[in-house]
């Protein structure tokens, strides 16, 4: 249950008229010479910073199978035919729930197929400074948009579990973006899939910044709205405070007290 919302909507304003988010395509932006990943807010189809995504394997009806997410830009972002891919920074990683970690590395691993050129998750992490197993997406068009989805199949013994993916995007000649995560839910119950993202936001993205909910280093309003929209969800991420499973004022005011004490 939920309470409160109006004095949520006091704190923040407008920004309360924000809709559910839903983890679907990998939204790119050039910053500063750099590839950015990013998500729609749906209702303003303002782009959000954003590096922690989720999948179903099954969601299109194939089992060990999804062609989410895809990988998506507005058009004008590049210049055409500028070539967009991604790399894979680390060994497939499988969640341990019950001591809340990720340092499992699986017999699975994921392969990723666009239009039958394929790469798989590396048996071991690439060493530092070595070149990363790569993939080509595909090339800007004319319009300087790019969206494609590649496939992702969980390989052989493909048993039920939540797979971390870590990889970055790169677009031409511009920087790599910052790592990407994509956890992979394997048949797993909705509530440990939230736990392992909650535990890839907190540890991976942004360490030591709990009200930086997008993961992007920087408290600002995009995490009040992504505060709002989890809230709004009644999602795990935004029970903040006592009584858990409940939604109130006591979970807005503990983000309010994260938010203040800032990033390290
Ligand atoms: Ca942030």
């Amino acid at each position: 249950m939920r309470y409160g919302l109006s004095m949520l909507a006091m704190v923040v304003g407008a920004g309360a008229a924000y809709g559910q988010l839903h983890d679907v395509d990998v939204v790119l932006k050039v910053e500063d010479g750099r590839v950015v990943t990013g998500n729609f807010l749906p209702d303003t189809g303002e782009i959000i910073p954003w590096r922690v995504f989720s999948e179903n394997f099954g969601s299109s009806g194939f089992p060990s199978f999804t062609a989410d997410p895809g990988f998506d830009s507005l058009p004008g972002t590049f210049a055409a035919n500028t070539p967009v891919g991604l790399s894979v920074r680390r060994a497939l990683r499988v969640w341990d729930d019950g001591a809340e970690h990720f340092d499992a590395i699986p017999a699975e691993r994921i392969e990723i197929n666009r239009g039958g050129i394929v790469v798989l998750t590396p048996t071991a992490d690439p060493d530092p400074g070595a070149a990363l197993p790569t993939l080509q997406l595909g090339i800007a068009g004319s319009n300087g948009r790019i969206h494609v989805h590649p496939w992702y199949t969980l390989m052989s013994p493909a048993g039920a579990g939540v797979y971390l993916l870590e990889l970055e995007v790169w677009a031409g000649a511009f920087e790599p973006s910052e790592p990407v995560w994509i956890v992979f839910n394997q048949n797993r119950p909705v509530d440990e899939v939230q736990r392992a993202v909650a535990w890839v936001e907190s540890n991976l993205a942004s360490p030591g910044c709990p009200a930086d909910f997008n993961g992007d280093g920087v408290l600002n309003f995009f995490d009040f709205s992504m505060f709002i929209a989890l809230y709004n969800d009644e999602d795990p991420r935004a029970d903040l405070a006592p009584p858990f499973g409940v939604f109130n004022f006591f979970d807005v005011s503990a983000f309010i007290s994260l938010y203040n004490q800032g990033c390290p």
